[in-house]
């Protein structure tokens, strides 16, 4: 199955980034033509190792102005776009979150992990494929150091690779599939989580390199987001999917039957019948427009991050990512 996903990479020039990892933690460019322009920027010697920040966001489809959605407002994740290596053909190996991050994180195949699913760990000897090197693993071993906030592997699945710390969930307590609520003393998980990062980049070893991964949990149900995002959402720009019934003939294997939404006591109350696939309009129309809030809050939390990076000197030596586990 391929599942679109956003994803770019971003280099403080603007170039064309197409550098390996070695190419990275080697830090020299020694099979480049000195006429390349990133041939300059890596061989500076304050450049030789550049940092690498890792975005990662949950169960994102290119919702954004910058993949031509021109209803959302991104105007952070639009910026960094426009600086970056835009992928326009990634897909997910997987659609769902544990064999899909860690293909990302491994650079193999679920089928060489031995992990379709929610629940096989992958370093087990006798279920899994194999004791493999995670990305942040082999930055660790390569001079960096390595960290990570939020949700980077599903359930902790990646075996303890980097010190990553998790941040409480209270949306996920929520009897509805929206949650919309944050105070000063009441924030959102990626709220949290963007508070965590910027305090380990406020305070990290600056002797070393930094691998810093930021997994912000939405737009993964339940939607959350503070109640000024809603607002930017409504009928004026807000449309249901043209094609809104399976088509046909369609094989019943191949449809989602959307589980995790029918847990939510809003949804439940709808009394449809286990094989009712198709929602109401009202109820679509309201989950789009949430899922474009939740997608802004998260614009908000990177446009806060990259902010801070910016004012800590760092972002002409960063690399900088964006990806998604799989759309939805
Ligand atoms: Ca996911």
């Amino acid at each position: 199955m391929n599942v679109a996903c956003s994803q770019f990479v971003a280099h403080p020039t603007g170039l064309s980034l197409t550098l390996t990892l070695n190419e990275i933690i080697a830090g020299q460019t020694a099979r480049r033509a000195e006429s390349d322009p990133m041939t300059s920027w890596l061989s500076s010697a304050s450049r030789s190792k550049p940092n690498v920040l890792f975005l990662l966001v949950d169960d994102f489809r290119p919702f954004l102005r910058s993949y031509g959605e021109s209803f959302m407002v991104t105007p952070n994740i639009d910026q960094l776009a426009s600086k970056s290596v835009r992928f326009d053909r990634a897909y997910a190996q997987q659609a769902v979150c544990v064999p899909s991050r860690l293909s990302f994180t491994t650079g193999r195949r679920p089928l060489t992990l031995k992990v379709l699913d929610l629940k096989t760990y992958w370093r087990d000897p006798v279920r899994g494929g194999g004791n493999f090197t995670t990305l942040s693993q082999y930055f660790q071993q390569n001079g960096y150091v390595s960290h990570g906030a939020g949700k980077i592997y599903h359930n902790g699945k990646g075996g303890g690779d980097h010190n990553s710390v998790e941040q409480q969930d209270r949306e996920k307590r929520s009897a509805s599939y929206i949650y919309v609520n944050e105070t000063a003393t009441e924030k959102l998980k990626d709220t949290l989580v963007t508070d965590h990062a910027i305090r380990w980049l406020e305070n990290r070893d600056t002797q070393k390199p930094f691998f810093l991964a930021v997994g912000f949990s939405k737009p993964h149900l339940p939607f959350a987001f503070p109640q000024k995002f809603l607002a930017l959402y409504d009928e004026t720009n807000i449309q249901l999917a043209k094609y809104r019934t399976p088509p046909a003939g369609l094989p019943r294997f191949v449809l989602n039957s959307w589980g995790e939404l029918r847990g939510y006591a809003d949804i439940k109350a709808l009394g449809l019948a286990s094989n009712e696939l198709v929602l109401p309009d009202d109820v679509q129309f309201k989950l789009k427009q949430a899922y474009a809030a939740a997608v802004t809050h998260v614009d908000d939390q990177v446009g806060r991050l990259l902010s801070r990076l910016s004012e800590l000197g760092l972002t002409n030596n960063t690399i900088i990512t964006f990806i998604s586990d799989h759309g939805l």
